[in-house]
Order: C-alpha cells, then structure tokens, then sequence
C-alpha cells in the first residue's frame, strides 16, 4: 500500500530535519510523487544533461531480437563504471587491496565480482585437482583432503562480512580523507559463503587435548600463515568452497578458504592448504609485526580478533551531490563481528540529536545489516552520522574516543564513528566532527 506523504510526516523526529520511521513505509513506491529521493549512484546521469530520450513510445530495442543467450553472464555495460578502486604496489601489482564501491551496491549481499581483495603476493591460479587441504600436527590421525574430498561432506552455508583489520584506516589520519565511501571503508564485504564446518574435519583427525592453537596456511607465493585458537575453529570456522552460490573466486581463495565468523579478514586464510595443530602460536610476520599494535599505556594489543561494531551511512556520502532541498533517504550498511545488530541512530546535526534508523530484515549475526532513514534536508550546511549498537550492547565509538583509549599508533581495527558534512551548495565532505 502506497500513501501520499502528509505534512504532518514531515515533522521532524529528531533535529536537523530527521523523519518519523512512517515516512519510509508510506512513501513506499510513490517516492516520486512524494517528493523522496535517493543522491543515487555514479552512472547516474545528472537530469539536466540527460539526452532527450529519442522514441519514447517505440524505443529501437523494440525492433529487433534481443542478443542469444549466454553461457555465463556479465553485468550491463551501462554499469561499467562501477568497479573496485585499486590499491597496489608498483613494482610488485599483486601487492595491495582493491575496495568494494560500497556507495555503489543496494541490499546486503557484496556481488561476487565486487568482493575487495587483499593479496600479499598475488592471485595464485590453483588446479583444484593438484591441490590438497592437510591437517596434521597435535591429532591422532593426519588426513590429507583433496577438493573432490570435501565436495563430498554436507555442507552449510552463512550470510556472513569479511572485513580487512586494516580497513578503515584512514580514520587515524590527522585530515579528514576525501575519497568515496567504498574507497576509504571498502575492505569489507558480505557474501553467502558455503563449505564443510571445520569442526567435522577437526573431529575426524582426532585433537589431541594439549592443543591449542592453529596455524593456518596458504597456497599463495606469500605462504600466509595466522594462528587461530582452536576454541574458535571448533566453535564456527569453516572451510568454504562456494560464494554466494558458485565456487569461489580466485581471488577470494578458489579452491577454498578458511571463513572465521566476525573475525579480522587476515585470519581467513585463502587458497589454504594446511592447518597445522599445535599448542602456542607461530608468531608469524602477520600477527606480530603487524595486526600488533602499541597503546597509550605502553602495552601493545595482539591477537585482537575480533571486528567491533560498526556503521556508515553509504548514500548521501563523501564526493556525492545533493539534487537540492527535498526528502532524502539515509541508507548505509551495519555489522559486527559479535553478533547482530540491534539499532543503527542516524543524526543530522553532527551528533546533537538522533533517530533510530528503521533496519531492513533480515538482520543477521556478523552479516550486514541495511539501514534506512527518512530525512527532510532544507538547502542548510548539516552534518550526518551514523551509530550502530550491538546485541552485546557495545556502542561504535566518536572518534576522539577512540583515539583517546587506542592512541596515535593506531593502523588496525578503526570503526569510529564516520561524519559526512553537506553544505549549502549541497555537495559531501567527509569531516571529523
Ligand atoms: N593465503 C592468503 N590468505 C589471505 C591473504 C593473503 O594475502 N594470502 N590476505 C588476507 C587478508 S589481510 C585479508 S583482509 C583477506 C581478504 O580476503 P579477500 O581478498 O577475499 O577479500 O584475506 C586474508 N587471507
Ligand atoms: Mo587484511
């Protein structure tokens, strides 16, 4: 059912110009008519340089058979612009990340194809058939697995992000970053992932009870190597083959990876080939000179697994532009590693004043989460946050309280909470406020 906006919807609920919840659902599909619109996304065209469409009523695609079929198909090619942004070394290209445009994606599923990537030495190009999963170490009996192996277990599948420790991190720059939204928190993605639960794997080689830790090892030229407690392997791990529906990509680990629920992206181990049982961590190059940080105290935080809550509001974002006073929709994606979200505030005058976001279902644990909100903007400067709370009650930080309690030696694991400023020309920057 379809409503006409009435002007008491439009009586704020929170300062700023932030709508009651009703305005979304009674806007519904006459967002035209209502005057709702969305800033949109980058192959947009901007109504005023939009060509004149030229037979409306007859458009050419109407006079002739459309293209055959297609073995495996690809995206329109009126959408190629939207694309991963790069980040890679020079001299060594398969060094670097490449960001998920997050201001360019709707709902809470990442396209395959979109998915960032970090590699540390490139995309290695596995036969399925020469490859092997071992697991040995502290177990009664080593098993090595091949893909036709584990293609045979019963498998499951989760919604679940995968979020890089280093993503983000931009926030610990004393300036403000302007890039788009994907392009600064863009290491992180959310797709189906399926796979044999490691627990099974784990039973079936028999641990032995003095173990207690993990290492986990690649198939890439990097030989990355991370050491999980065994605790958590056995609890949700799990060694997936396909993403969202198909096998893996390469470069999201085909032939399979190593998936630990809510935890830092360089801990799900791609392309693995080897779990090895012990009882104390490698100390590997990745948990020690890196993802190993120095606080304020002294103290240095290691092993910090776990991604916290976070939030941000995609749409209107940093390097978009308001289409002038109207009512907006406030959208942006969620998620935490500890679990579900439970509410996402939105506010529109830099933190005064908040309104609960309405989440759209289904809201699952260290899945995405997609918020939306209806806002009224009058053509005046604003500030928009968002703040998303979990089901364990932590809150996403402001950023001076996260630098208060983490310090300026920070790199990792930044989900303060991210301010955009509009001014009256209507364009978005992003501001620490
Ligand atoms: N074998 C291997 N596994 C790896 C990496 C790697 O370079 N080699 N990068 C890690 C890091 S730092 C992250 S953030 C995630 C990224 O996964 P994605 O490329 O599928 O997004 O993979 C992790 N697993
Ligand atoms: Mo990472």
């Amino acid at each position: 059912m379809t409503t006409k906006l009435s002007p008491d919807d439009l009586v704020g609920a929170a300062g700023g110009g932030l709508l009651h919840r009703r305005v979304l659902l009674k806007s519904g599909l006459a967002l035209a008519s209502a005057g709702f619109v969305s800033v949109g996304h980058a192959t947009d065209t901007d109504p005023a340089k939009a060509p004149a469409i030229e037979n409306p009523a007859s458009p050419s695609w109407m006079h002739q058979p459309g293209s055959p079929f297609s073995g495996y198909g690809v995206p329109s090619k009126f959408e190629n612009r939207i694309v991963r942004s790069i980040g890679s070394n020079r001299d060594l290209p398969g060094n670097g990340v490449s960001w998920t445009p997050l201001e360019s994606i709707e709902g809470i599923i990442t396209p395959s194809s979109l998915h960032f990537e970090r590699h540390h030495n490139g995309v290695p190009d596995i036969d399925p058939a020469q490859h092997r999963l071992v697991i040995h170490g502290l177990v009664r009996a080593p098993l090595s697995f091949t893909i036709d192996d584990l293609l045979r277990y019963p498998m499951q599948s989760q919604m679940l992000f995968v979020e890089c420790g280093g993503n983000s991190n931009a926030g610990w720059h004393e300036e403000p970053i302007q890039r788009s939204v994907g392009s600064f928190h863009g290491l992180v993605s959310c797709s189906e992932w399926a796979g044999v639960p490691l627990a099974i794997l784990l039973d079936q080689v028999g641990i032995d009870p003095k173990a207690a830790w993990v290492i986990a090892e690649g198939a890439d030229a990097a030989v990355m190597n991370v050491s999980l407690p065994v605790s958590k392997l056995m609890d949700d791990a799990i060694v997936a083959l396909y993403q969202n529906g198909e096998r893996i990509r390469p470069e999201n680990g085909y032939p399979l990876r190593l998936i630990v629920p809510g935890w830092e992206g360089v801990v799900n181990v791609k392309w693995l080939r080897r779990l090895h049982i012990t009882d104390q961590p490698v100390m590997a190059r990745n948990e020690t000179a890196k993802y190993t940080e120095l606080l304020p105290s002294g103290k240095a935080r290691m092993f910090t697994f776990v991604m916290e809550a976070k939030s941000l509001i995609t749409s209107p974002s940093s390097g978009q532009k308001m289409r002038g006073p109207d009512v907006y929709e406030i959208k942006g994606l969620a998620w935490s590693g500890r679990g579900k979200i439970k509410k996402v505030e939105v506010s529109a005058d830099g933190g005064t004043s908040w309104m609960e976001a309405a989440l759209q279902e289904p809201v699952l644990s260290r899945c995405f989460t997609r918020f939306r909100a209806a806002w009224k903007w009058n053509g005046e400067p604003a500030v928009l946050k968002s703040r998303a709370t979990d089901e364990t009650g932590y809150v996403q930080p402001e950023r001076d309280v996260l630098v208060a309690e983490r310090g300026r030696d920070g790199y990792f694991h930044y989900n303060a909470i991210v301010a955009w400023e509009i001014d009256e020309d209507g364009a978005i920057r992003h501001v620490y406020a």
